[in-house]
């Protein structure tokens, strides 16, 4: 069991830090320094002392005051005074503290002198010199802070989950060849698939940690090695992620795997069943008293507050814990679900390879369809298609399928949707194709009503099928333009046409919320790879996992029907 000591006295140590940067009289802080150290070297467990009603004010240097303020923290995990500590300070106070030379005087001196409040004004003024010229500061403490506060700045970009997942398979292969160790696993944002993740959590299941621990922080790619002790380790790794291992003996792996998996919120509404019934979970097992009564594997933990296993995708506490209890957990789509691709680029636009190579890749990676969708003219930028190519590629098409056996080209466009939500080509060649994608490629600043008329007129042409990454977002970079989702998805609806979850990993568009939206409102999706070279095939995986956090079963997917089953329900929207 955790030692709550440690915890109370960390509180108390931030009160002592945050009335030393006001300028508090120093008798008053030194008072907050002392009972922490009281608490940090106390034998007996403070919450237990203070459930059994003992004397906190015998102990050494703690007064009725201070008493009170323990029993506050053991009772509700903070205080009145902390609270009202950080009200008065500027938010990133706490951030300045972190910052190794900077201790509670030198943070009052500059933010007194140099009015310094944030991360980004610390290093401005490094950058610039202007620290050297405060009192009890020199280039040499200078130069270290500029260095500590670039690297605690780089720590707050959030990294693509593609790239992280490929790091924290090599970290785990490299962890599963030390000898002790039993299992290693992700954990975090990772595990649950978000499109970014902040670091990269990683646990592992062994008896003796440190030694472990000892051997991760000696691995090649690591730059920096943040902290590191028994059971945990902080490392940034020359490509700038920050990985944090934990390890934890086996028999607590499961509920470690929880713990560390979050999110935060889903872990806070699991405690808050486990008190229900009088269970306490944390990241060692679930305990009744002192007795642990699950712990070793995740399903023990759920099943011990009367859940099923949850999938990591679904814990954003969203809804998923209700489901669980209502046995309605939805049975996730799988990337082995998919049966085809419904958007894919050649070299006829601007694609790197021939329709024969992209069948080619597309069935190595297990698909039976693939629909051929180039660019339109008005993207002349990509070589878009005028409708003389696009009949001769339909011809192209033809010939390639009668030499198939197995897997079938679907004929198809991209088709740019224009600002008066007419189509770049006329329905007579529309109508020759298998299916219309129609995409927004321009004019992304239209208010919302206009934007929003535009699709939906798109979406009245008798042959537009799916409408592709409908929303225009890159992931963490550009929001998307403004558009009513809600009235695209109805109409989709009425008009039997589908949405795209495109999987390109600068897109992933759409939005996990907006999946769960989409079949709330009974649409199907489309996870298409938008590949432009038959390696782009591996990106579906990345639309499965967006698909997955977004609740998506099979059923709602699109082109996890097979061809027989796809064609009647391409040919409905296709007048
Ligand atoms: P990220 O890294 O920003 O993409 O997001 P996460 O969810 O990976 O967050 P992270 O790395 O800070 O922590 C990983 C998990 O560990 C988190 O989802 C829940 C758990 N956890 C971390 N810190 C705390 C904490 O202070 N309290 C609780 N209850 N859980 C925590
Ligand atoms: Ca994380
Ligand atoms: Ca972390």
């Amino acid at each position: 069991m955790p030692l709550a000591n440690a915890d109370v006295a960390a509180v108390f140590e931030e009160i002592a830090d945050l009335l030393e940067i006001q300028g508090a009289n120093p008798f008053r802080v030194r008072a907050y320094r002392n009972a922490a150290r009281t608490l940090q070297e106390l034998g007996a467990s403070v919450r237990k002392m203070v459930a059994d009603g003992a004397d906190l004010d015998a102990l050494p240097g703690i007064g009725p005051d201070l008493a009170a303020k323990i029993a506050e923290v053991v009772r509700t995990g903070t205080c009145a005074l902390l609270v009202r500590l950080h009200k008065e300070l500027p938010p990133a106070i706490g951030a300045l503290l972190a910052i190794p030379g900077l201790g509670p005087k030198r943070v009052r001196a500059l933010y007194q002198a140099l009015d310094i409040r944030s991360l980004d004004q610390l290093r401005d003024a490094a950058q610039q010199g202007r620290l050297r010229g405060v009192p009890g500061f020199g280039p040499t403490l200078e130069a270290k802070i500029l260095e500590a506060t670039a690297t605690r700045l780089a720590q707050d970009r959030r990294f693509p989950i593609a790239a992280a997942l490929a790091v924290a398979d090599d970290l785990l292969a490299f962890l599963c060849r030390i000898p002790d160790v039993q299992r290693a696993v992700a954990a975090g944002s990772l595990r649950r698939l978000r499109e970014t993740v902040g670091d990269i959590d990683l646990l592992a299941a062994a008896r003796d940690g440190a030694t472990v621990i000892e051997r991760f922080t000696r691995h090649d790619d690591v730059r920096d090695v943040l902290a590191s002790g028994d059971t945990k380790a902080s490392v940034v790794l020359r490509n700038g992620m920050q990985v944090d291992l934990r390890v934890v003996a086996p028999e607590s792996f499961g509920a470690a795997w929880v713990y560390f998996t979050g999110s935060k919120a889903h872990d806070i509404a699991l405690r808050r069943l486990g008190q229900e019934r009088g269970l306490k979970l944390n990241e060692y097992g679930v305990y009744r008293g002192e007795q642990r009564v699950a712990g070793e594997t995740e399903e023990s933990v759920y099943a011990s507050i009367g859940l099923p296993w949850i999938d990591p995708a679904l814990r954003e506490d969203r809804g998923e814990i209700e489901a669980a209890r209502a046995r309605r957990l939805p049975q996730l789509v799988g990337r082995e679900d998919l049966r085809g691709d419904l958007h894919v680029h050649t070299r006829d636009s601007d694609g790197r390879a021939s329709i024969e190579d992209m069948v080619a890749a597309a069935r190595e990676r297990g698909l039976t369809y693939l629909a051929v969708t180039d660019h339109s003219r008005r993207l002349a930028i990509a070589h878009g298609l005028d409708p003389g190519r696009l009949e001769r590629q339909i011809d192209h098409i033809d010939r390639i399928n009668a030499t198939l056996r197995g897997f079938t080209v679907l004929k198809g466009i991209e088709v740019d949707i224009l600002e008066d939500g007419t189509l770049d080509l006329p329905d007579s060649i529309l109508a020759r194709l298998d299916l219309v994608v129609g995409a927004v490629h321009h004019r992304f600043d239209l208010p919302r009503a206009k934007q929003t008329d535009r699709v939906l007129r798109a979406m009245d042409n008798r042959h537009f099928t799916i409408l592709a990454h409908p929303t225009g977002r890159l992931v963490d970079d550009r929001p998307g333009y403004d558009i009513d989702l809600l009235r695209v998805m109805r109409k989709a609806r009425q008009r039997g046409c589908f949405l795209e979850l495109n999987a390109q990993p600068t897109r992933l568009d759409l939005t996990d919320v907006a999946c769960r939206m989409a079949r709330d409102e009974g649409i199907l999706v489309a996870i298409d790879s938008d590949a432009h070279s038959g390696l782009e095939f591996d990106h579906l995986a990345l639309g499965v996992n967006q698909a997955r956090r977004g609740w998506l079963t099979a059923d709602d997917v699109l082109n996890a029907r097979p061809l027989p089953a796809l064609r009647p329900l391409l040919a409905a929207t296709m007048g």
